[in-house]
C-alpha cells in the first residue's frame, strides 16, 4: 500500500453518502461547563455534511451539573441522550456508548473539546481504504509528565505487541462499526479502551491509519481520569494489563495482509 499523503486543510466534506452515515458518540463525565460548547459545535460542523448522521451522549455518574445541561440541551439538539447514575469508568462507558450507534462508522470523541470539530475533515476521506482511522495528537498539548508516561506507554505497546503506531491512547478516532461490535466487547485489560482496542484490531487484520491532527489544551476543567494522586496505581494497572493481553495474544499471527 502507498504511504498516505496528508492534506493540511482538507476540504470540510461533504462526507461520500456511499461510504456510509455516521454515528457521532460521545463519552461524558463531569464535563456541564465544556459539554455544550463541544456538541454545538461538533454538530453544527457535521450535521449540515454528512447525510446520515447521529449523534449518541453517553453520560454516568457526574457529580456535577452535566446531567442537567445535557438534558436541557436534548430537548434542542438532535441527539440520542444516554444517562446512568453509577460511573462507569471510561472503558466501560465506552463500550457501552459504542453499542448505541447503529451507523455503518463511529466516531468517538472525548467530550472536553481538546480536538476541535473541524479536524473530523482529516479523518474521515480515509473511510474509502481503513477500518480504524486514529487521530494522532500532533503536537500532545497535555501536562509534561502526559507527554512523558504515554510516550512510554506507547513504547511498550510497540515493543510487546510488533505494531508500529505512535499515539494508541486517542480521543478522535472513526472506526468501522462492524469492526467495534466484533471488537469492542473483548477490551478488558486496559483501563482507557482505546490501546487495547488498537491491538486488538491490528492482530484482527484491519487496515489502521493514524492521521495527524491538532491538539488543544483542556480549557476548561481538569483531567477526569489521570489525577496525579492515582498516576503510580493507573500505571500498574496499564502494565498489567498490558502483560495479560500479551497472555492472551501470544501465539496468535496476526492476519493482517497490509
Ligand atoms: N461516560 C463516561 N465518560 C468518561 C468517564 N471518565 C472519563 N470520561 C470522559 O472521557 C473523556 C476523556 O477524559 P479526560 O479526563 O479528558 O481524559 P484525558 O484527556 O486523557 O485527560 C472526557 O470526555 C470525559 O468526560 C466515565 O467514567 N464515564
Ligand atoms: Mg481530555
Amino acid at each position: 500500500m502507498k504511504k498516505p499523503v496528508f492534506d493540511t486543510s482538507p476540504p470540510r466534506g461533504p462526507a461520500d453518502p456511499v461510504l456510509g452515515g455516521i454515528s457521532l458518540v460521545f463519552p461524558v463525565y463531569n464535563e456541564s461547563f465544556i459539554i455544550e460548547q463541544t456538541l454545538r459545535n461538533y454538530i453544527s460542523e457535521i450535521q449540515p455534511r454528512v447525510t446520515d448522521l447521529e449523534v449518541v451522549v453517553a453520560e454516568d455518574g457526574s457529580t456535577d451539573d452535566t446531567k442537567v445541561v445535557l438534558e436541557r440541551l436534548a430537548a434542542e439538539l438532535p441527539i440520542r441522550l444516554y444517562c446512568s447514575n453509577e460511573r462507569k469508568g471510561y472503558q466501560q462507558a465506552v463500550i457501552d456508548a459504542v453499542a448505541h450507534a447503529t451507523k455503518p462508522w463511529v466516531f468517538v470523541v472525548d467530550s472536553d473539546y481538546q480536538f476541535a470539530a473541524i479536524d473530523f475533515w482529516r479523518l474521515e476521506p480515509w473511510r474509502r481504504e481503513y477500518d480504524v482511522i486514529l487521530g494522532m495528537k500532533s503536537p500532545r498539548k497535555d501536562p509534561f509528565y502526559r507527554v512523558f508516561l504515554s510516550w512510554g506507554y506507547n513504547c511498550l505497546l510497540r515493543w510487546f505487541f510488533g505494531v508500529k503506531y505512535r499515539d494508541m491512547d486517542t480521543g478522535f478516532r472513526l472506526i468501522r462499526r462492524e469492526v467495534l461490535a466484533n471488537l469492542a466487547p473483548q477490551v478488558k485489560y486496559m483501563s482507557f479502551f482505546t490501546a487495547e482496542f488498537v491491538v486488538r484490531a491490528h492482530y484482527a487484520g484491519c487496515k489502521i491509519l493514524e492521521v495527524p491532527v491538532p491538539h488543544y489544551e483542556r480549557k476548561i476543567g481538569s483531567t477526569t481520569i489521570f489525577f496525579m494522586s492515582k498516576l503510580f496505581v493507573i500505571c500498574l494497572q496499564q502494565f498489567i494489563g498490558l502483560l495479560k493481553l500479551r497472555q492472551e495474544l501470544r501465539g496468535q499471527k496476526t492476519t493482517r495482509t497490509a
